[in-house]
């Protein structure tokens, strides 16, 4: 075997590693609404990869519906609008925060708010991620949004 032949190899087999694993979720948190209103995920989209990927799906057993929004401003006035995708460039993160992007959590189907939540992520280069995020007591979640910011 040649040098040049194990570089390949080698080329191949990271980039194989790669693709199965092209996006990440980190840094997940999650706010219930109060009473029957809508809920909120704020968190990061990693995107490992050389091509760009959008997040296009979220759902859950505990919410009949995930709608993802992003803020825009309508004269001086920031206001939620939801979004078909969330695109992540390649070998970018995207951060969903508040005022900016979000996942909104509508129809809650328990009443049990500190129970842990199970969310699947849906991309469009076919990659599905299931992870499961403890939600925030409602004023320390909003304490937390504060201390997190950069
Ligand atoms: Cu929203």
């Amino acid at each position: 075997m040649t040098k040049h032949f194990l570089a390949v190899a080698l080329a191949v087999l990271l980039s194989t590693h790669v693709a199965h694993a092209q996006m990440m979720v980190s840094d997940l948190s999650l706010k219930h609404g109060i009473g029957a209103r809508p809920g909120v995920v704020h968190g990061k989209l990693n995107n490992h990869g050389a091509q760009e990927v959008s997040l296009t799906a979220v759902s859950s057993p505990s919410f009949g519906r995930i709608e993802l929004h992003t803020h825009t401003k309508v004269d001086g006035v920031m206001r939620m609008r939801q979004v078909s995708e969330l695109l992540v460039a390649a070998g970018a993160t995207l951060e969903m925060k508040p005022g900016g992007y979000h996942l909104m959590l509508f129809e809650p189907k328990t009443s049990d708010k500190k129970a842990p939540v199970s969310l699947l992520f849906t991309f469009n280069n076919g990659q599905t991620i299931s992870q499961s995020v403890t939600p925030h007591a409602h004023a320390m979640g909003h304490k937390m949004m504060h201390h997190k910011g950069h």
